[in-house]
């Protein structure tokens, strides 16, 4: 289904009068609020193709209704949800989940909706009907040479899609490991996968980049061959300018660093994009912002530092993405969620009085410093998120318009009750 513009126009005409008394406050008291707002109206979040359909655990999964049934379908979905905010201006496809049988078509039904494609991820991690050499053992890193080039030629074969749909980055995320003490001989494990890696690198377009995604656990239990950042730095800077590290913030140790992680790596130029989901335990794949909200403020705050301090542009440099799924909420709504709590965070973090907080950590007044990053913190930027996707045309309270609009049941409608998006 296609949202028309005048059922948002005719939504914030309701809520403008209420926003305005909101956001009255940041025109008067806010040096920087249109440099903020310029900001977020350039901010784009990927949205992964796999998070449309209700995410399963190996306990069940239970579908909601009107899941997209097609790649088609799916980039409709991000269409809406795009409409809705205007940020989420990108989708990014798993293969062979969402393979595109006419690239061109694809492209041009994406163009409509005006979305582009964000990196393209391949799958090595499970085995595909039909599919001759088993990844039971790993992919990249298998010690059988027929095993490797398989997934070697599934990797080349996804970027060939890429370049049909004009994205222009691979993330490669490897379940590689092993589950027992004596499984794997740990350095030749990395020494076939850096070479396995660097054959799909020199398969890549001038104009592309390869993003090597770290987990520290999940499916292997004893050992991950591409296990956390380090792991993945040696990987990126031993394959060549083109490769980066991903950080996807469920994929780390408890307790982890994580503002710490992203502040070195984009001091050695090798931070390449983010998976953003939020955890309480592990891989949880939550809604962003829903547990750890001052986490990801505190990240936002090493991005913009780090990021400025190398003249990078926020909205282009990096590749940003959600990577969030799960069982009990409306995949889209969830969806609105997550872009939103993204935005919220860079905005907080662009307040964030840098000069003040260098003079603060020159002096060691640890005070001031805690105090300027939560005096930025909390600070309510939903007004200055909302006037953003105002100006952009979208809707200002874009959950409230999706409820409103009863979007999910007229989905159910055309799609019908039963149907399973393909992912996980
Ligand atoms: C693995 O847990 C991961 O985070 C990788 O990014 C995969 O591509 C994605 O999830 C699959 O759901
Ligand atoms: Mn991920
Ligand atoms: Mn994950």
């Amino acid at each position: 289904m296609q949202l028309e513009a005048y059922k948002i126009a005719d939504h914030n005409q309701q809520a403008l009068e209420a926003h305005q008394r909101k956001l009255s406050f940041w025109t008067e008291e806010v040096a920087n609020a249109e440099e903020i707002i310029e900001k977020l109206i350039d901010f784009q979040i990927a949205i992964p193709s796999w998070a449309l359909g209700t995410g399963g655990t190996r306990f069940g999964r239970f579908p909601g209704g009107g899941e997209p049934r097609s790649l088609e379908e799916k980039i409709e979905d991000v269409g809406l949800l795009h409409a809705l905010n205007q940020s989420s201006g990108a989708i990014s496809l798993h293969i062979p989940w969402d393979i595109p049988t006419d690239g061109e078509a694809i492209k041009s039904l994406a163009a409509s909706f005006g979305l582009r494609f964000d990196a393209m991820n391949s799958n090595t991690f499970q085995d595909q009907p039909g599919q001759e050499n088993s990844y039971k053992f790993g992919s990249l890193q298998h010690v059988d040479r027929a095993v490797r080039q398989q997934a070697i030629d599934h990797n080349i074969e996804v970027i060939k899609h890429g370049v049909a749909l004009g994205s222009n980055s691979l993330t490669v995320w490897l379940s590689d490991g092993s589950c027992f003490p004596g499984q794997l001989n740990f350095r030749k494990a990395f020494e076939r996968t850096q070479e396995s890696l660097q054959e799909i690198y020199a398969a890549l377009p001038d104009n592309w980049k390869v993003f090597v995604e770290y987990k520290a656990f999940e499916p292997n239990f004893y050992s991950m061959t591409v296990g956390d950042w380090g792991s993945s730095l040696l990987f990126a800077n031993k394959l060549g300018p083109k490769a980066y590290t991903l950080v996807d913030l469920g994929h780390h140790l408890p307790n982890a660093n994580i503002e710490q992680i992203v502040s070195l790596l984009l001091m050695e130029g090798k931070l390449g994009g983010f998976h953003f989901n939020d955890s309480k335990y592990g891989d949880d794949d939550l809604t962003v912002g829903s547990i750890r909200p001052y986490q990801l403020f505190l990240i936002f705050n090493e991005l913009i530092e780090g990021m400025d301090a190398k003249g990078m542009n926020h909205a282009t440099d990096l590749g940003w993405m959600i990577d969030a799924s799960h069982n009990v909420k409306d995949p889209l709504e969830d969806l609105l969620q997550s872009v939103e709590a993204i935005q919220l965070a860079y905005a907080q973090a662009l307040l964030v009085d840098r000069t003040a907080l260098e003079e603060a950590r020159d002096a060691n007044d640890v005070v001031r410093a805690q105090e300027i990053l939560q005096e930025a913190y909390r600070t309510d930027v939903r007004p200055l998120v909302a006037e953003a996707r105002r100006r952009a045309g979208g809707a200002i309270q874009p959950l409230a318009l999706f409820r409103q609009l009863n979007i999910r049941q007229q989905l159910i409608g055309e799609r019908g009750l039963k149907t399973i998006a393909t992912g996980l």
